[in-house]
């Protein structure tokens, strides 16, 4: 059975599920591990105070038995403290009783770059918060829960996966000059998989290819808008004999220009993939926009928002690249139990001489 995540929540909605199917039974989960990345996720420079209103910790509704998987699927959820604010705003069911809270007024006034606007033309709402709310990097926190449960699968065969940003320190002072200015900033992030054998991914068609999975996964996530393996867009600059990775008699390289990818396929190498942020679209200072209720020329919503994500991008990155390994080794690998999957991958690595 291939891993499968289906995910569900708005950002003031009661919660954030999501589902995973396919794990082999017998992994031991550690619930402190999963809080630590959820933990991580809400710590990052920049974000608006609806961090401290929330302290993401994974609850499981179904497949663990005493911090191990079952084999069934596995149900988490991640609770919005912020709801409590949004009872009457974002109730599931028509609200009961006088409007109250947050919510309440219909939002007319899409930002630029945001999903408001694509969001309500394409779904026919009236209300751009019916648009916002999944668009939210808000659900990022359920997708990192179950990164963390790829990480625990995939560190059973020893393979870790570590997210960072690029140039933390320009970071930080682009996000407190954006802040005094009232606007926001993008910026970079990159991960690294060390410990994956050659193999995962394949040439033999196109949604096989481990690069154009890890393309697919990272431009899932909200605001990012560009996606480069190993060298990426520098490659295109280079002579070949500048650009690839010369290969020794024990079959490791000595540069990694490929980002550790070759025709789709892990070459052994350390997997390096960035992924490029835009500014985040909610502006103190907004910019120019259309009052979907009057048609008039107006400023588009202020609301409530982070003047840059970027650290948080890291965490929720290296969840998707992790989420991705896993689908892949698991293919690879099989398992209906967590013993068959390592066996397999020991067999695979003793046959190919890759110690
Ligand atoms: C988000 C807007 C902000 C962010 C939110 C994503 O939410 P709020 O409007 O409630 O302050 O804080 O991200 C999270 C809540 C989170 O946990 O990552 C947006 O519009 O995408």
């Amino acid at each position: 059975m291939s891993l499968r995540l289906a995910s569900a929540g708005e950002s003031h909605g009661p919660g954030l599920v999501a589902i995973v199917t396919g794990l082999p039974a017998g992994l031991e989960l550690d619930r402190a591990a999963i809080d630590g990345d959820l933990k991580r996720r809400q710590e990052g420079y920049g974000r608006s105070p609806r961090q401290q209103i929330e302290q993401d910790r994974v609850d499981v509704l179904a497949g663990l038995r005493h911090g191990r998987t079952l084999g069934t699927p596995l149900a988490l959820v991640v609770w919005n403290n912020d709801h409590k604010n949004w009872t009457w705003g974002m109730s599931p069911w028509p609200p009961e009783g006088e409007p109250v809270g947050k919510g309440t007024k219909a939002v007319t006034l899409p930002r630029p770059g945001h999903a408001d606007l694509a969001g309500v033309l394409k779904y026919g709402h009236a209300d751009v918060r019916n648009a916002l709310e999944r668009a939210s990097a808000r659900h990022t926190a359920v997708h990192v829960a179950a990164g963390a449960v790829a990480k625990a699968l995939l560190a059973s065969i020893g393979i870790s996966v570590a997210g960072s940003t690029v140039d933390e320190e320009g970071l930080r002072a682009a996000i407190d000059e954006a802040r005094k200015e009232r606007d926001t900033v993008g910026g970079v992030v990159e991960v690294r998989a060390t410990g994956v054998p050659p193999g995962l991914g394949s040439y033999a068609s196109k949604d096989d290819r481990l690069d154009a999975r890890l393309a697919f996964a990272l431009m899932g996530i909200q605001a990012v808008k560009g996606v480069e393996i190993g060298d990426g867009f520098a490659l295109a600059g280079l002579r070949g004999s500048q650009a690839h990775d010369e290969i020794r008699t024990d079959r490791r390289r000595d540069t990694n220009h490929a980002g550790g990818i070759e025709a789709g396929i892990s070459n052994g190498e350390e997997i390096v993939v960035r992924a490029a942020m835009k500014p985040l679209p909610t502006l103190m200072k907004p910019l120019r926009s259309v009052d979907l209720a009057t048609g008039e020329e107006a400023a588009a919503l202020v609301e409530r928002s982070d003047v840059a994500a970027v650290e948080a991008l890291a965490v929720v990155a290296e969840a998707a690249v992790a989420w991705e390994l896993a689908v892949l080794a698991k293919d690879k690998f099989g398992g209906d139990a967590l013993g068959d999957f390592v066996e397999a991958h020991r067999a695979y690595t003793e046959r190919i001489g890759w110690a």
